[in-house]
């Protein structure tokens, strides 16, 4: 059988018949958004979006900026920026999204990367970086410590997303390219405003005009982004090639739910997403706590517990009984209580669908994808809940198990091509092996001081760890916790 004919403009009238594309002129596709972080869950979400509006509006298409890899441009620029969505469930529907209309690597293309963020043509930027982009410290503000920052701070070219940002907004005011919004769409509480405090530091740091100008200039909308989307196998290749009659280097698959709630606080235009599904509401905060805490962190909760009893991915952990009884009960009894309610959803129902998605058996997520970077994500995933409850006077409860499953998980051995994916993998795992819960807890980048300062929780998280010292006797362990 010969090889199918790989996606492009000049091929796209090849796809087989019923497989959606735009029919908006890709020719004629201007970039209005400036995005950091090309990756999959950037094309499975905000740039379906975006596509989703560009025959209404053609000046939404987006210019890509990847920070660090070469990957998405290498796989996309033969492709015209095309690329197949696969949304996923028992009759799998597949389009051709059209909305990336350039493709920039920071290696070798840093002028054109600030030339569009100071464009006025540039109305919006958007972020997935994911959390350790963010180069934060544990009081929230930016990390003047980080060795990037550093670098950058000391006079260095830019090499992080704060400073690209910040780099290109200089670059804005210069050209007087007028206002701007700045928007995240990672899995971080309040990323909005964390990201404009981080901006504002750097740039206090760096340029007092510039820190001014940008107050005045530049808005920092919070967002909550939401759509499950396992990383792309060759399996999801040659299934797309198969039902779309192309070739595509690097499709997408997500479930076919997706959410994406914006503050509304736009300095620039405003694209018209609400004509595609978006949300813009006044406050997106009780949005975000309710899918970080009853969607990330029982999805982690999941993946250390899933890993640690043998299980590969989401709907296979939740195939088991024991495990998904106990997620369903700490969403309910112990998350759900500490969160505001939701206008048209009750945080019950909110609960029932994100157990739902989780079981569908469409998707193949990997649990090991979303074990990776536990040090960024249990924060706001997680700590963030036990907080809230033991301010409350509430026990830690259950929310110990998905934490000491996180340390067992750590000091799990590893072969050459099991390496631990954590920026504080190398700090974390040698404790985590050595059983030292202790030390564990006094890794202040991780741990609130409070927490750490908590009998209650040191004697739930420690009791907890000791319970899990091998498969069975988590096993056992989590019919008690039931
Ligand atoms: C997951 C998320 O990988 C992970 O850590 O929990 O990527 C999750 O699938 C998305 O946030 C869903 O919107």
């Amino acid at each position: 059988m010969s090889e199918p004919t790989r996606l492009s403009r000049a091929t796209l009238a090849q796809r087989a018949p019923g497989i959606a594309a735009p029919v908006y002129q890709l020719e004629r596709r201007t970039p209005g958004i400036v995005h950091f972080g090309p990756g999959a869950f950037h094309r499975a979400h905000q740039a379906a979006y975006a596509d989703a509006v560009l025959d209404s509006d053609p000046r939404w298409s987006i210019s890509e900026v990847a920070l660090n890899s070469t990957g998405t441009a290498d796989a996309l620029q033969p492709q015209d920026g095309l690329y197949v969505l696969a949304l996923l469930s028992e009759t799998p529907e597949y389009r051709i999204i059209g909305s990336i209309a350039e493709l920039l690597t920071a290696r070798g293309q840093g002028e054109l990367i600030l030339q569009r963020l100071a464009a006025p043509t540039t109305q919006l930027v958007t972020s997935t970086v994911t959390e350790k982009g963010y180069c934060l410290s544990p009081d929230g503000g930016l990390d003047m410590n980080h060795p990037g920052i550093a670098a950058e701070l000391a006079g260095g070219a830019p090499t992080t997303f704060i400073g690209w940002l910040v780099a290109g907004l200089a670059r804005r005011k210069a050209e007087a390219g007028g206002p701007l919004t700045v928007l995240s769409c990672d899995n971080l509480a309040h990323n909005g405003a964390r990201l404009g405090r981080a901006v504002r530091e750097y740039a206090e740091a760096t340029d007092a005009d510039l820190a001014a100008w940008i107050a005045d200039n530049v808005s920092f909308p919070s967002s909550m982004v939401d759509s499950i989307t396992p990383a792309t196998t060759d399996a999801v290749r040659d299934q797309v090639a198969a039902a779309t009659g192309l070739q595509d280097a690097w499709p997408i698959q997500r479930e076919r739910f997706t959410q994406w709630v914006i503050e509304d606080d736009f300095r620039g235009a405003r694209p018209p997403f609400e004509t595609a599904g978006v949300q813009f509401v006044r406050d997106v905060a009780p949005f975000e706590e309710a899918k970080l805490r009853l969607l990330n962190g029982p999805h982690s909760t999941l993946a250390y517990l899933g890993l640690l009893l043998g299980h590969e991915t989401v709907a296979d952990a939740m195939r088991d009984p024991d495990l998904s009884a106990f997620v369903a009960r700490m969403m309910h009894e112990d998350i759900a209580p500490t969160l505001r309610t939701l206008e048209g959803m009750e945080l019950a129902d909110y609960a029932d669908s994100v157990l739902d998605r989780f079981r569908n058996p469409a998707i193949r997520h990997l649990l090991s994808q979303i074990a990776w970077d536990g040090s960024q994500k249990l924060p706001f995933r997680i700590l963030g809940t036990v907080l809230d409850r033991r301010r409350a006077g509430l026990p830690t409860g259950r929310l110990a198990v998905p934490l000491a499953a996180w340390f067992r998980f750590l000091a799990l051995p590893r072969g050459d091509g099991d390496k631990l994916v954590d920026p504080l993998g190398d700090q974390l795992a040698p404790l985590a092996a050595a059983g030292d819960v202790d030390a564990l807890l006094a890794v202040e980048a991780v741990f609130p001081r409070e927490l750490a300062a908590d009998a209650e929780f040191v004697a739930a998280l420690k009791q907890a760890h000791a319970a899990m010292s091998n498969r069975n006797a988590t096993a056992s362990m989590l019919k008690t916790a039931l």
